[in-house]
């Protein structure tokens, strides 16, 4: 089956075993329909971005290749999210598991459910780090590469952990 898209997912947890979210959440892309899900970076502990009563999360970024649109591809997400639990609450409040749609493709767009690139990537560590594990030439719409733009970034405290990028 060829799979003519290339997509980036960022994945994020921090209530309920996040480890275990995430883990499964790696498998779930896998099994989307018409995608494949190609790699995944290491996880990795951050501090939460927002509110600081939360706990610390577990964040990922996987490549996907697909067939989908990208808004069928965010239906499939938004999907995964609910059958994690998601409840969504406040603003940048704990999650069982968040999904967000990095890149597809050197798409650009901006309508009310979906943009692209994601608007806040370039300016999180817990986002630009794996991603420049994975895929360091990668270049974003401003022209710059991924392993510049997270090597520019505080890193916050972000830190690997087991298991490896897979
Ligand atoms: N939406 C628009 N563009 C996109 C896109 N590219 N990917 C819309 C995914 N969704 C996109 O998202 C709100 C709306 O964004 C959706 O309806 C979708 O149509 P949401 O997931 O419902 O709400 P949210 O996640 O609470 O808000 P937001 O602004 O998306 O939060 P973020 O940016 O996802 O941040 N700290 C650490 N350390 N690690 C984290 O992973 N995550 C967050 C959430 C906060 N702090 C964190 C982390
Ligand atoms: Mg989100």
């Amino acid at each position: 089956m060829s799979l003519p898209h290339r997509a980036w997912i960022g994945l994020g947890s921090n209530l309920d075993d996040p480890h275990g979210h995430v883990e499964r959440a790696l498998a779930e892309l896998d099994a989307l329909p018409l995608t494949r899900r190609h790699r995944a970076s290491s996880r990795y502990a951050s501090r939460p971005l927002g509110p600081a009563d939360q706990p610390d999360f577990v964040n990922a970024v996987a490549e996907l290749e697909t067939r989908l649109s990208p808004l069928a591809l965010l239906d499939q997400l938004q999907a995964l999210e609910q059958r994690h639990g998601r409840v969504r609450g406040r603003r940048w409040g704990p999650r069982t598991l968040d999904l967000d749609l990095l890149l597809f493709d050197d798409r650009k767009m901006t309508t009310p459910r979906l943009t692209l690139p994601h608007a806040e990537m370039m300016k999180r560590a817990f986002v630009m780090v794996p991603l420049a594990e994975l895929a360091p030439e990668l270049r974003l719409p401003d022209g710059r590469d991924a392993a510049s733009l997270a090597a520019a970034l505080d890193d916050d405290g972000l830190r690997r952990v087991l298991p490896q990028a897979d």
